[in-house]
């Protein structure tokens, strides 16, 4: 009995023996690689400065084992990943655990239409109080909630956030800066320092935090101060009291996208457009689908065209929506 015992065991024991080296080995194989500084890894994430206007930054620490220590993926318009849902379409940078998603590439730079959210890059440059195609504005005066997503050239201790409100000011109500690890921070919520019916001001929000940023949000109640709420410019001021200028935007919206930049049929304000000719793009074919992440890259050139067969099924289905508002504008 005792000798069938320990001969089980010796058995039990040997197969061990002969499983072990090889559960071993792929353990060493799935090492997890080592993480850099968060600035460092945001500036690796930027490919040799390849990309700019970060969009989102999730953190996914098992996708080494696909992925390695770093991996620029490219364009991807999936929205659910890893459990979350939402996500934008971007350009997709993998740097050891986090996911970059990023917009746009820096030498095609998006062009400056009037009211888009990038009119609140860089320094004010709005001559007063009043609607001008220089500052952001909103699609709808008060459509939704709106909010707006600067992006700094590199990360700031900051001291206070400027927002210079140009047009129905007073809609500010909550200011949050993201950390370097992708998690956003609320920093203020409450009243707009700046006043519905000042005109025009800038709301100086006092920061107090231990960790740079180079990226920060504003929330506007849209639907509480009417008319458009036009935002200028958005200055950073650092700990050493120098002010920084956002260098990309984002928003919830923008009146840039009216009719597709083509039909202006409300006018946000008192400056006179002239109707530009509406034209209605052609029908694209149906859109290639994206490849998977992974070792094969996408060609430049087919990315650029998915790009813009996406941008003409937008605009045409913007037009749609206008003509049949028209329509409906013109029954009434
Ligand atoms: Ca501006």
């Amino acid at each position: 009995m005792n000798l069938r015992v320990s001969v089980m065991g010796m058995m039990a024991a040997g197969l061990l023996v002969m499983l072990s080296p090889v559960t071993l080995r792929a353990a060493r194989d799935v090492k997890a690689p080592r993480a850099l500084s968060l600035q460092e890894s945001l500036e690796k994430a930027r490919v040799d400065g390849k990309y700019t206007m970060l969009l989102r930054q999730i953190k996914v620490e098992k996708d080494f084992e696909k992925y390695g220590a770093f991996r620029d993926v490219g364009p991807r318009t999936t929205t659910n990943y890893a459990n979350l849902t939402g996500l934008p379409a971007g350009r997709w940078v993998y740097v050891y655990p986090y996911w970059y998603i990023w917009r746009d590439l820096t030498d095609k730079p998006t062009p400056k239409r009037g009211w888009g959210p990038e009119q609140a890059t860089g320094p004010p440059d709005t001559p007063g109080a009043g609607d001008f195609t220089s500052a952001w504005a909103s699609l709808m005066p008060a459509g939704q909630d709106e909010w707006l997503l600067l992006e700094y050239a590199e990360p700031i201790l900051p001291a206070a956030v400027l927002v210079h409100e140009t047009y129905n000011p007073g809609a500010l109500v909550r200011v949050t800066v993201f950390k370097l690890d992708g998690e956003e921070v609320e920093v203020w919520k409450g009243k707009d320092p700046t006043a519905q019916g000042a005109g025009t001001g800038v709301s100086e929000i006092a920061i107090n935090v231990d960790f740079k940023t180079n990226r920060v949000k504003l929330y506007l109640d849209s639907k509480v101060v009417p008319g458009w709420n036009e935002i200028d410019a958005v200055g950073v001021r650092d700990s050493g009291g120098k002010t920084h200028w956002a260098t990309g935007a984002d928003a919830s919206s923008t009146y840039a996208d009216q009719g597709g930049g083509a039909i202006f049929l409300i006018a946000p304000g008192p400056i006179p457009l002239p109707p530009p000719p509406v034209i209605v793009p052609p029908v694209p074919p149906p859109a290639a689908a994206l490849p998977p992440p992974g070792p094969v890259a996408a060609p430049a050139p087919a990315d650029e065209k998915d790009e813009r067969i996406k941008k003409l099924e937008q605009e045409n289905k913007d037009l749609k929506e206008e003509l049949k508002r028209l329509q409906d504008k013109i029954k009434k």
